[in-house]
């Protein structure tokens, strides 16, 4: 996911460094390329033309134009806003709430979620002594029940038993259930992978999130 987008912006950042001088032209010239590249990257519209605005307000008021080597400033001024648009800090998980707290891992199709489950859940239980159940909502892959319960048994962790034929909303009430009866303080909910143009997919993870209220839902991606 990142890959393309660091190789784009690569190629405009070493052009716009190679250049002495910059003219209000190049600027823009760039910034159409950024733009571009952000765009292939499937970033969102919004927030594209969000981030291209700040970006040329920023070169604009630190006066791009009048420093020694404008190349650099500009590259410094789109990356200092792509780590400001990524998040600055690591905020770590919010799980102090009444437990059991629901953590929601969503993402595309093959993108690690269930991988990333287990390696949440294995950190969480040695590192903060954290109770953890893992539920798969994932009934369309086959398999992918049964996935989630070999990693439960490699890394030793509890996996809810799984019923045939209920649906995802019903498997993530009854992991809410079973994590106030057996104490578990966390508990983990892998969904199965999907497109966000997916509609029926899409508003059926959004009934799950509201069946559970996650303290955090967290988006799985390729880097
Ligand atoms: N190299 C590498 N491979 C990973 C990582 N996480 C997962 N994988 C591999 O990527 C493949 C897919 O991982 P899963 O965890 O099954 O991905 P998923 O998002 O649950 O997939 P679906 O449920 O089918 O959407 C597996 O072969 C994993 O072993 C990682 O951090 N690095
Ligand atoms: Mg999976």
């Amino acid at each position: 996911m990142f890959e393309g987008l660091s190789n784009r912006l690569g190629q405009v950042f070493d052009r716009l460094r190679r250049r002495g001088a910059l003219s209000a032209a190049d600027v823009d010239e760039a910034m159409r390329e950024v733009r571009i590249a952000l765009l292939e990257a499937d970033v969102a519209l919004p927030v594209v033309k969000d981030f291209i605005s700040q970006v040329k307000a920023k070169a604009v008021g630190q006066e791009v134009f009048r420093s020694v080597t404008p190349g650099q400033m500009v590259v410094k001024i789109v990356r200092d806003a792509l780590v400001e648009m990524l998040g600055m800090e690591n905020r770590g998980l919010a799980l102090n709430a009444p437990s059991p707290v629901a953590i929601l891992m969503v993402g595309l199709q093959g993108s690690g979620k269930t991988t990333t489950s287990a390696k949440i859940g294995l950190r969480l239980k040695t590192r903060e002594r954290r109770k953890i159940l893992m539920a798969s909502l994932d009934i369309y892959r086959p398999a992918a029940q049964e996935q989630l319960a070999i990693l439960g048994r490699q890394t030793d962790l509890a996996t809810l038993p799984v019923i045939p034929g209920q649906t995802p909303v019903e498997i993530a009430r009854r992991a809410m259930d079973e994590g106030h009866r057996s104490g578990f303080d966390v508990v983990i909910l892998d969904t199965a992978g999907r497109l966000h143009i997916d509609q029926a997919l899409m508003s059926e993870v959004a009934e799950v999130r509201d069946a559970v209220s996650p303290v955090e839902i967290l988006l799985v991606a390729d880097a």
